[in-house]
This record gives structure tokens, sequence and C-alpha cells, in this order.
């Protein structure tokens, strides 16, 4: 046993050296602009998501809505084969303590306005995964909204610490860290 784990150590420091050398480099490297995606007068942008670690069955979707018409529309609900289902969400701070709740309403997207889904704040909520995101996937969803109807776009997966372009704080739903 002790000569079979020494002799491994030998020949797996490299191949370890290379994994936390390629960790660092993806930890690091920014998420990528996503493409566009137009339905109507809604202007879709910067989709994405989170690598899931472990056995999480949730995860969060995040992205941004702009609505280029004259008349209000609203995220109702979305759906994906990832996904057991998929709610649109609503982070807070309540007495210090962060909780979440599912907007019933769905989420307002007033004509004019951009509206912004982010770690900390909206989101769509990926519940009962099927299988763990991974870093570079894309994730085929379909977002459901009442008037621009349903788009469909996928989400970016990026590392499991990533935080949205130009956002601040964050929470994880699956109470495995804390950033
Ligand atoms: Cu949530």
């Amino acid at each position: 046993m002790q000569c079979w784990h020494n002799s491994k150590d030998m020949n797996m420091t490299p191949i370890l050296r290379f994994f936390a050398y390629a960790l660092l480099v993806v930890t690091f490297t920014a998420p990528a602009c996503a493409e566009e995606v137009k339905a109507g007068n809604l202007v879709i942008t910067q989709a994405w998501s989170r690598a899931t670690p472990g056995g999480a069955k949730i995860a969060g979707g995040y992205l941004t809505i702009e609505n280029k018409g004259s008349a209000p529309d609203r995220l109702i609900g979305g759906s994906g084969d990832v996904a057991g289902k998929v709610e649109v969400h609503e982070m807070s701070m309540n007495d210090g303590v962060m909780t979440m709740r599912q907007l019933d309403k769905g989420l307002p997207i007033e004509a004019g306005k951009t509206v912004k889904l982010a770690p900390g704040g909206y989101h769509l909520m990926l519940l009962d995964l099927k299988t763990p995101l991974k870093q570079g996937d894309k994730v085929p969803v379909t977002l459901e909204f009442e008037k621009a109807g349903k788009v469909k776009l996928s989400l970016d997966v990026q590392g499991v610490g990533a935080q949205a372009p130009a956002s601040a704080g964050g929470h994880d739903h699956s109470g495995m860290k804390k950033m």
C-alpha cells in the first residue's frame, strides 16, 4: 500500500499541477459576453449560470432583459430539459438574512427599462437538476413572457464562484459556500 501510494504520488504531481493551473485559469476568467437573443421588443443578453458543486440539485440562472417597446411585458416562468422546474425568484435581505421567494405574478419588464437578473437579486431558479452543470456548458432553457411568449436561449455555465459581470455580492442556494 505504502509503495503504491508513493510511486503514484510521483506520477501524479505534474498532472495535479496542471489541474491546479487549469482551475486557476477558469476561476479568474471573466464570464464571456453571451449572445444576444431578440424576442419581439425584448433583447436578452448575458444569460449565464454557475457550475454546480457536488450533488447540488439547484442552480441559479442570470440574464439581462431589455424592453425596447412601449408596452410592459412580464417574465412569468420557464422550462428546460436539464431541470424539473424553472422558476422566477427574488432574493432579498430581511433583517440581515438573505431569503428568496418565487415571484407568483412573474417579473415585470417595464417599457423602455432594462431588468437584470443577477446573484443577490432576481434570478431564474433551476430546480431538480437532472445533471450537474459544468463550466463551459451551454444549457438550453425556454423562458416564458406574457407578451413575447416563449423564448429559447442558452445559459453559459461559468465557474462555481463566478459573479455576473459588474455585479456586487452574491449568494448560493446550496448553502455550501459563502462568498
Ligand atoms: Cu432562488
